[in-house]
């Protein structure tokens, strides 16, 4: 089973920080088993005690509050949501191959797995506490110290009040009706449904109700900066913070550089629409985007998630590149080239899905 008790065929990149992709034989189902769950990393992992940990929740609210495990449970009802995460790191791959990004983890398409979550909302917590009229964000703070960091700190970050005090927004101590494994933040991790995953933080710690945007490190350096822009000199700040996460999609079937016979064959995959969006239109095509054929989409196992899709295309003899092109409920749809969505520190690929396969007649 490997390291933390993944499957052996996870994507390893990192072993320290444990950093892997799902394979894409564990993303055609609607639930992500927990042992091929994607695991995203910025220091090692805290083993915390369940007995003494705390949650704090301070700033700008009438009742700070401090509760153990048991408390938590004990205070508020029990909510579960069903909910996609997606590194915003995922198929930076691709947008290497456009421009080098040193010093990045070079992620294909697998930064991304769905789970049913359980724990109490965040909304429910942040009203028991009070919010203050002049509070506008809520913050996240880990156990964890990444010296990935300048200067070394705890990983952090933060959301706006409007999706803090939406109902679907958890702070979860399970995950597939298992209690929450050590590295995906036990006893008690964030879920920010339909954001980029770096809002989704482990091992929290402190919850914070203030009037901007965390000053974490990690708040900013999850940002789109421009092309020309040095990513060590940037300026806080200066880039497209990122949130919501745009529609994307892939394909899962056939295999990359499969070699299959010519005819009538299955193409499938998934498409993501972030937020609280939905994926309408899925179209794909084997001659260069000539033609589309519109796949069939299934319904989302709920609002947060993904959504699978499949089709058939008659493939010819030959080498052939197969394009899939997600659109969204607000008919947003994937831009063709990772080159048109470069950025220094290679976040938020969302380019038309591209897979090459051999056909023989
Ligand atoms: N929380 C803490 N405390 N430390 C981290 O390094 N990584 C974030 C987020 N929460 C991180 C964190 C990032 S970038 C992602 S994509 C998700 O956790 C990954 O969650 P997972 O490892 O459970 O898949
Ligand atoms: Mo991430």
């Amino acid at each position: 089973m490997g390291i933390w008790n993944k499957r052996d065929d996870m994507v390893v990149h990192e072993v320290e920080p444990y950093n892997a992709e799902s394979p894409p034989q564990a993303l055609a189902g609607r639930i992500t088993p927990v042992d091929t769950f994607y695991g995203r990393n910025h220091a090692p992992i805290p083993q915390l005690d369940a007995e003494n940990w705390r949650l704090r929740v301070e700033g700008l609210v009438g009742r700070p509050l401090e509760m153990s495990m048991d408390e938590l449970r004990d205070r508020f009802p029990e909510r579960s949501v069903v909910a996609t995460l997606q590194c915003a790191g995922n198929r930076r791959a691709d947008l290497m191959e456009v421009s080098d990004i040193p010093g990045q983890v070079p992620w294909g398409p697998g930064a991304i797995s769905t789970a049913r979550w359980s724990g109490v909302s965040l909304a429910d917590v942040l009203a028991e506490a009070g919010v203050r009229p002049d509070a506008a964000h809520v913050s996240f703070t880990g156990a964890d110290v990444s010296d990935q960091a300048y200067p070394p700190q705890h990983f952090g970050g933060s959301i706006p009040m409007a999706k803090a005090t939406s109902h679907e927004v958890l702070l979860a101590w399970s995950m597939n009706g298992q209690s929450l494994p050590a590295v995906h933040g036990a006893p008690l991790r964030v879920v920010v449904p339909g954001w980029i995953g770096a809002r989704s933080v482990k091992w929290l710690l402190r919850i914070g109700v203030q009037a901007g945007p965390s000053d974490n490190y990690f708040q900013t350096e999850y940002s789109i900066l421009p092309p020309e822009a040095d990513p060590h000199t940037a300026e806080r700040g200066e880039g497209i913070t990122l949130g919501p996460v745009a529609i994307h999609c892939a394909i899962l079937r056939p295999g990359k550089d499969a070699r299959l016979p010519a005819g009538p064959t299955e193409v499938a995959g998934f498409a993501y629409a972030g937020d609280d969006r939905t994926v309408e239109r899925v179209d794909v095509s084997a001659d260069d985007g000539d033609t589309w054929t519109h796949a069939k989409v299934d319904l989302p196992e709920s609002p947060w998630t993904w959504q699978h899709w499949h089709t058939t295309l008659d493939l010819p003899s030959g080498d052939t590149e197969l394009i899939a092109r997600a659109w969204d409920s607000t008919a947003a749809v994937q831009p063709e080239s990772p080159a048109t969505v470069w950025n220094p520190r290679g976040y938020a690929n969302n380019a038309a899905a591209r897979l090459h396969v051999t056909c023989r007649s």
